[in-house]
Parts: structure tokens; sequence; C-alpha cells
């Protein structure tokens, strides 16, 4: 059987990586495809876990830079192995909301890490696998930062400056501009504007998986 495709949404904050997960999966199984959909940090029992210390601080403190950067590769590491490789393995198409992509944005561009030694890290926390394909969804920060205002309380990345927020957000577009991966599309406009970009994009890889099994 032919290994799954392995296609990840990224972006700031209130960019729609949910909810173009949820109708992409929706699509893709309306196609035929057996889908899974997952989660970063989470998607594990261990993940889940320690998304609450990453984000709430559920631990009764911060952690520093340093262990922030190993608590998301320790959980990237327990879904690679548990959940994404054998489900593309099995022939599944994996969908993921956030994966390495996230890391050079926030702790490499965010807060300053090397982006060298990240590219080292998450290749020893993925075993080197990377996605087919990846979405980025692009809005500009106050729109980022209007999305998610109102929707309860503020994680640890949310409560950020609003520069933090910029070196992110500018990260994740010179990540785009330097990978043929990456697709940065617009996330501004209607919801099935965007849905549309992020299909025909999909259909390419879908219509090229089966013009080679053909
Ligand atoms: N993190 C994560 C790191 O620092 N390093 C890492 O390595 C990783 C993996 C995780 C946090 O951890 C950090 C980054 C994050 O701060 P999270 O829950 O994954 O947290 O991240 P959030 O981005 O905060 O999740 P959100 O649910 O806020 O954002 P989404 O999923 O992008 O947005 P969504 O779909 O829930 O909501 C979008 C809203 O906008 C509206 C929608 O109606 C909805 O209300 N909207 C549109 N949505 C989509 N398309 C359009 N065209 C829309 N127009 C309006």
């Amino acid at each position: 059987m032919a290994r799954g495709r392995f296609i990840t949404l990224e972006g700031p904050e209130g960019a729609g990586k949910s909810t173009h997960l949820a109708l992409l999966a929706e699509r893709l199984r309306a196609a035929g495809v057996p889908v899974l959909t997952t989660r970063e940090p989470g998607g594990t029992r261990l993940g889940e876990a320690v998304r609450a210390l990453l984000q709430y601080d559920a631990a009764g403190e911060a952690p520093t830079p340093t262990a922030e950067l190993l608590l998301f590769l320790a959980c990237r590491a327990q879904l690679m192995d548990e959940v994404i490789r054998p489900a593309l393995e099995r022939g599944e198409w994996v969908l993921s909301d956030r994966f390495c992509d996230s890391t050079f944005a926030y702790q490499g561009y965010g807060r300053g890490m090397d982006l060298a030694e990240l590219k080292a890290l998450n290749r020893f926390a993925t075993h080197a696998w990377k996605p087919d394909l990846t979405v980025l969804l692009d809005i500009p920060e106050e729109e980022s930062r209007a999305r998610v205002a109102g929707r309860g309380r503020a994680d640890r990345f949310e409560r950020e400056q609003d520069a933090f927020h910029r070196r992110v957000a500018e990260g994740f577009r010179a990540l785009a501009k330097g990978s043929a991966r990456i697709l940065r599309i617009d996330s501004t406009g209607a919801r099935e504007e965007t849905a549309r970009a992020i299909w025909a994009a999909v259909e390419t890889l879908l219509q090229k998986e089966r013009d080679h099994d053909a």
C-alpha cells in the first residue's frame, strides 16, 4: 500500500487552522480518502497533558524558553511515533494543526533561538519525516489579535507582547518564502474563499497520487 500524505496547517493564533483542518478533512473523506486529524501540541495523551503545561503553566510555573522548546519537541516525538508515522504507513492522509514550522516561527523567530539548531532538533524529534504540503494561513497581526480577543482566558502565547507576535508572523512569511513545500494563503477573506484556495492545492496532490496509482 502506498504511504499516505502528510499535510500541516500553520499560522498565527486565530488564522483559521482548526476551522480549515475540519473542512479539509471533510472534503477529503468525501473524495474517498482515509484521513486522520491531529494537533500540536497534543494528539496523544502525553501531548495533551503537556499542552496544559505549555499554555497555562499547569505545573504552577512557566517553563524557561529552553524547557518550552524541549516540551514541544517531546510532544512532537510522541505524536510522530505513536500517531503520525503509523497512520502514514497504513496509507492514511494525516492533517495536523501545527507542526515543525510553529517551532521555527515561535521559538526561532519569536524567542530568538538559533534556526539551525531548531532544524537539527526538529529532525531528531521527527526522524526527518516532513509534511508533503504545508498551508500557511496568513492574517495580519491585528486581525489575529482581534480574532482571539474575547474568546475567554488567553493562554501564555496569546499574552505575549505585540512585538513577539509580529516576529512570529514575519517568521512564518520568511519560512514560506524559502520553501516550495509551504503554500501561503490569505485567510482574511470569506471562509469559503480560503477553503477553495486550500482545496485547489490539495486536489493537485490528490490528482498526482491517483495518476501515480493508475
Ligand atoms: N506553539 C505551538 C509554539 O510556540 N511552538 C510549537 O512548536 C507549537 C506546535 C498552541 C500554541 O502553542 C504555540 C503556538 C500557539 O500559541 P493552538 O491552540 O494550537 O495553541 O493555537 P491557536 O493558533 O491559538 O489556535 P486557535 O484555535 O486560536 O487558532 P486557529 O485554529 O488558527 O483558528 P480557528 O479556526 O479556531 O478560529 C478562526 C476564527 O476566525 C474566524 C472563524 O470564524 C473563527 O472564529 N474567521 C475565519 N476562519 C477561517 N478562515 C477565514 N477566512 C476566516 N475569517 C474569519
